[in-house]
């Protein structure tokens, strides 16, 4: 039988397991990288397993998310990182040089590789042909060490794409269209490959537009053929000899086939507090909007950033909208200001933010309270952009400039033709801010700087036969990893330093939590489905693990959090009965005996002492999973297991 693009990728990089869809693969991966919010931890975590050298073929630690530096916490994290990685063999992004996704494609993606990385845009990767998936910080350090990542191999999603997009229409149009039909559960376990004679039409950056907001339909990954676009980019990157060509065969099969006609494609707007909220952008014209942000690693390349300043030119942006723009990398900065298109932006108004993640992630630039925020990000989870009472809104940069321009939410198609774009057939390559390791010998005689605002790694615990816990916290269904450990300014400093961070656990829903699993020692969280959508962060499990959470019981969770929390040692549970879910009340007490055979068997039982009630549980683990449960998480697990796993 013939074989999709992401299954000859599997095939290439199987270390163990079966390639049927639910069963657990281990992988080979070549390539891994970290950002700084992640990285500090997975660093920590590849000291502690105590390999002295990486064993990837390239590894590359990425400043992009923490570069505020209002105190000594960021600066201090960068040194660690910069040291960690001159000794360990990685290279070594600084900041300002770009957000990760955006420089890995520029310069060191490759079709046909394995790529992790801590952070769950990761899959960005896909836009030029590589099986690119995000993963904890622990998952992304044994990578590092040469170990295997494990997944639940995936089932197969084609979206088969026809004709050709519309002026005004974009890639973000693309992505917001498959969330529409989808919605932010509809690519839990799978992979969604991207196929038909409309692929043709796409760049590379447009492709990783759509791999990077793929990430927001829960899907293991989405990945591109590797084409004679692929090969154009990786040309113009100078990079021609990474380019292999790859497609699937013409009888593989695939689970679903979705279609969709590019030219029946209009400027679309994920509306305030989902991705997946999506309506056209013809049925908002009433509203008015206070920020525009373009940039993030969905949409800051290049191509966008010359689209927007075509659009900008000349013009003014409204009185009453404040804009900003922060370019995917160093690349795409310094070819704007070459070719002038920058003076354009500037000129118009709008603000010129670092090389970074900025607003995405809530470092800088919040609204205004109440306000509306148009963004060509990838999420608009509440309170993500720091107000908590703010309507983020996420748009292509097409409807996010038409809007800037007039103050409200504006179909760009209004504002006449649509002027073609020149991409470049070079781009401008200087790569003096990738800093390289040390040879082995002299890597030897380093030493790492550590300030003191890293902290020890939380205690971890062996799992017990029973666990009595209070019932905490009960939350409902999309709970993002943003509620369960907030980010933004003010918090993200604080990455290495869990003892901190453990204040703010999901003060988004609930101000009093941190202290009251404090206060009772040993508790569950009850969650509906979908628990622990959105970032990779590993803290939204070392958070719970350090205030004690033992199990989190949900109707569904998301494939990185649940991987997150098994790593950790907590036990990741689902209701057999949705139902159940309703009868459990938080404050009640509850209790979970024979977990031991519970693993073996694959059904536990909760007693809910408090209702006088029991409740069945899935508790089905591959056995890796389950020694990992047992050994008190991957790095107590590693440690004992480390030469086993090479
Ligand atoms: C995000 O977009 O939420 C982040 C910040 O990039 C995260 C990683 C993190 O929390 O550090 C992600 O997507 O994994
Ligand atoms: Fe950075 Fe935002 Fe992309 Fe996350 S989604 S990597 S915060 S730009």
């Amino acid at each position: 039988m013939g074989l999709t693009i992401a299954q000859k990728i599997i095939k290439a990089h199987l270390l163990s397991g079966e390639m049927t869809p639910g069963s657990e693969i281990g992988l080979r991966i070549d390539q891994t990288l970290t950002q700084d919010a992640t990285g500090t931890m997975a660093y920590l975590e590849f000291e502690a397993i105590g390999i002295p050298r990486v064993r990837t073929e390239l590894s590359v630690a990425y400043i992009d998310h923490n570069t505020l530096q209002s105190g000594f916490e960021n600066a201090d994290d960068h040194l660690y990182i910069q040291s960690v990685a001159k000794k360990y063999g990685l290279r070594f992004s600084r900041p300002g040089n770009g957000i990760c996704h955006q420089v890995h494609l520029e310069r060191f993606g490759k079709p046909g590789k394995t790529l992790i990385g801590s952070d769950s845009h990761t899959p960005t990767g896909g836009g030029i042909g590589m099986l690119a998936m995000g993963a904890g910080g622990l998952d992304v350090a044994v990578a590092m060490g040469g170990g295997a990542y494990y997944v639940t191999m995936p089932k197969m999603i084609l979206v088969k794409l026809s004709g050709k997009l519309r002026p005004w229409v974009s890639a973000k149009d693309v992505s917001l269209e498959l969330l529409r039909i989808l919605s932010v559960k509809g690519g839990v376990g799978s992979i969604i490959e991207w196929g038909g004679e409309g692929v043709s039409t796409l760049t590379v950056p447009q492709r990783a537009t759509i791999t990077n907001m793929g990430t927001e339909l829960g899907a293991t990954t989405s990945i591109f053929p590797s084409d004679e676009v692929t090969r154009a980019f990786l040309a113009a990157e100078g990079r021609e000899g990474d380019y292999t060509p790859l497609s699937s065969d013409p009888d593989a099969k695939y689970d679903r086939v979705i279609e969709i006609d590019l030219s029946k494609l209009e400027p679309l707007v994920a509306c305030p507090h989902s991705p997946d909220n999506v309506k056209p952008v013809s049925e908002l014209s009433d509203v008015k909007v206070d920020q525009v942000c373009v940039g993030s690693c969905t949409n800051s390349s290049l191509a966008d950033l010359l689209r927007v300043s075509s659009m900008l030119k000349g013009k003014k942006i409204a009185d009453s909208v404040s804009m900003s723009v922060s370019p995917g990398s160093k690349q795409v900065l310094s070819m704007l200001s070459d070719c002038g298109a920058l003076s354009d932006i500037l000129a118009s108004g709008a603000r010129l933010l670092e090389c970074a993640c900025g607003p995405c992630i809530g470092m800088g630039f919040s609204p205004n309270s109440a306000g509306v925020s148009l963004r060509t990000f990838n999420r608009n989870f509440e309170g993500r952009s720091g107000t908590r009472d703010a309507g983020v809104y996420l748009v292509s940069p097409e409807v996010a400039v038409a809007s800037a321009l007039t103050g409200y939410i504006t179909d760009p198609a209004t504002l006449g033709d649509c002027a073609p774009i020149e991409l470049p057939k070079k781009y401008k390559i200087d790569d003096s801010a990738i800093l390289l390791p040390a040879d082995p010998e002299t890597a030897k005689t380093l030493s790492v700087r550590r300030g003191p605002n890293i902290k020890p790694f939380p205690d971890t615990r062996p799992l017990t036969d029973t666990v009595d816990a209070t019932l905490t916290l009960k939350v409902g269904d999309n709970i993002t990893t943003d509620h369960i450990m907030p980010a933004g300014a003010k918090i993200l400093p604080y990455r290495s330093n869990i003892p901190y961070l453990s204040k703010f656990c999901f003060a988004v829903c609930d101000e009093t939590f941190a202290e009251r699993a404090k206060a009772v020692g040993s508790t569950v969280i009850v969650g509906g489905s979908n628990y622990g959508q959105g970032s990779s962060r590993e803290h939204a499990a070392l958070v719970p693990l350090y205030l004690g959470v033992r199990a989190v019981i949900a109707k569904s969770f998301a494939r990185i959090h649940a991987a997150n929390l098994i790593n950790a040692g907590i036990l990741p549970l689902t209701f057999r009965d949705p139902a159940d879910y309703d009868k459990l009340e938080q404050g009640d007490e509850l209790s979970l005996s024979g977990l031991f055979a519970a693993l073996e068997s694959g059904e536990a039982t909760l007693i809910d002492k408090t209702k006088g009630l029991s409740v069945k549980l899935d508790c089905r683990f591959t056995e890796r999973q389950r020694a990992i449960l047992l050994a008190g998480g991957l790095l107590d697990y590693t440690r004992k297991n480390g030469d086993k796993k090479q």
